[in-house]
């Protein structure tokens, strides 16, 4: 795009907003402030660097085997610096804990630390961005269906032993680079059929977390992320909405919501205005289900578009950790990156741009024919050429320009992992 195009449609956008009151720099401002925190696993399908890394387990699942996944860590590091280049903003990186720098020795999950993660850290430091953190149930031969949740004693504290460790590296994370660190707790424990004790695995998974939750990690803000189901786990999720909410508040953390984690017609959208009046903060995982939790790329569907509407309109979004997840294993995938991140970014630009001065005099009045009319309105106010000047002047492509940066890298480095 030519750089005195984008400036002078910017001009006039600019114009056309103020018309309803909106300062589109105010909002680029507000913008600027929005850092998502980009999921390493999109990079190589969930895969990490144990040395043992096998099938992934726990109910999920990538689909596609488009050439060119990272291999490696050096090769996720490459990836993610690519993707930054792409991308207006500063933005966060969110580990899991498979990811360790475990120089190709076998470093069971009970034995992890955070020096498996200096160099993530140095990293971190050295291209300016925080991290986040994540436990890791799946993918391990004690995984199975139940983990902290587990009757069987051996296997649940070797859980619990993983996650206080996890806990512990995303609180030396969050020392060290000087910014909390975000710790999420998903594990997928649950059952493929009918399921008749169900509230003891709910107890045992209350103490499980009462256990690893007794260590104070004064870095760390702490998220629990419940589900709807997996594969393989249909009929009982032991770590379900209401499960996780209910601990959450008691507890005074984070739940963690998921887009894809909810029945296909549930927008998450409404849940934000309930969870953030008893919740000081919460987490976000902005995915895209299609059908179920299939993990694919986030683009800027409606689901998304309200869900940024109702965290601006309800003034919140220094209390939203916003998150990505989700892996295509099924197309590029620095290019499935890039338009999640992206499109996630135009949501929140359009929530931050939208006249709501002039929506919510239409609503205290009653006069529901114009707040209608001026919500479709707003969905073709020129946000886009706002998006664009915002790519300009952080110096990333805008528009479709970044489509033969893709291919670029594509042909010139991802291409050739073979
Ligand atoms: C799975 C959860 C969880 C994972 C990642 C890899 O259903 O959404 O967040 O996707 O931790
Ligand atoms: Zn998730």
């Amino acid at each position: 795009m030519k750089q005195e195009k984008i400036i002078s449609a910017y001009n006039e956008a600019r114009e056309r907003y103020a018309e309803f009151g909106v300062d589109t720099d105010a909002a680029l401002a507000a913008l600027k402030g929005v850092s998502i925190s980009l999921h390493c696993w999109q990079t190589d399908d969930v895969t990490g660097f144990e040395a043992a890394a096998g099938q992934l387990t726990g109910g999920i699942q990538v689909t596609g085997n488009y050439p060119g996944k990272a291999r490696n860590i050096d090769e996720v590091r490459a990836d993610i610096e690519k993707v930054k280049t792409l991308v207006p903003g500063r933005h966060r990186l969110s580990l899991h804990a498979t990811y360790g720098d475990f120089g190709g020795k076998k470093v069971d999950r009970d034995e992890i630390g955070p020096e498996h993660f200096q160099s993530w850290i140095d990293w971190a430091r050295a291209n300016d961005m925080k991290l986040d953190f994540n436990s890791t149930s799946f993918s391990h031969p004690l995984s199975g269906s139940l983990t902290l949740s587990n009757p069987d004693d051996a296997v649940r504290n070797f859980w619990i032993g993983h996650t206080v460790r996890s806990r512990r590296i995303a609180d030396e994370i969050g020392r060290q680079l000087g910014d909390k660190v975000c710790h999420n707790i998903w594990i997928h424990d649950g059952s493929k059929d009918i399921t008749v004790n169900r509230y003891l695995y709910r107890s045992i998974l209350e103490e499980s977390l009462d256990r690893i939750f007794a260590e104070k990690c004064s870095h760390v803000k702490d998220a629990v992320e419940c589900k709807l189901f997996g594969t393989g786990l249909e009929s009982f999720t032991v770590g379900s909405h209401e499960f996780y909410m209910c601990y959450a508040m008691k507890h005074g953390i984070m739940s963690t919501l998921d887009l894809g984690h909810f029945h296909p017609t549930e927008e998450v959208a409404d849940k934000i205005s309930s969870l953030l009046l008893f919740a000081p903060e919460i987490l976000l995982h902005v995915s895209r289900p299609v059908r179920w939790d299939s993990d694919h790329v986030v683009i800027l569907n409606d689901s998304v578009a309200m869900l940024a509407q109702e965290i601006v309109w309800a003034g919140a979004l220094g209390r939203v950790n916003v998150g990505l997840d989700y892996f295509d294993g099924s197309i590029n995938r620095i290019g499935a990156y890039v338009i999640g991140i992206r499109a996630t970014q135009k949501a929140f630009l359009m929530a931050l741009l939208s006249p709501l001065e002039k929506l919510r005099a239409y609503e205290d009045t009653g006069k529901y024919f114009q707040r209608l009319a001026l919500l479709e309105e707003n969905k073709a106010l020129p946000w886009n050429a706002v998006y664009d000047y915002f790519c300009l002047t952080e110096g990333v492509p805008a528009g479709e320009d970044y489509i033969p940066e893709v291919e670029k890298y594509e042909t010139e480095v991802t291409s050739k992992r073979l």
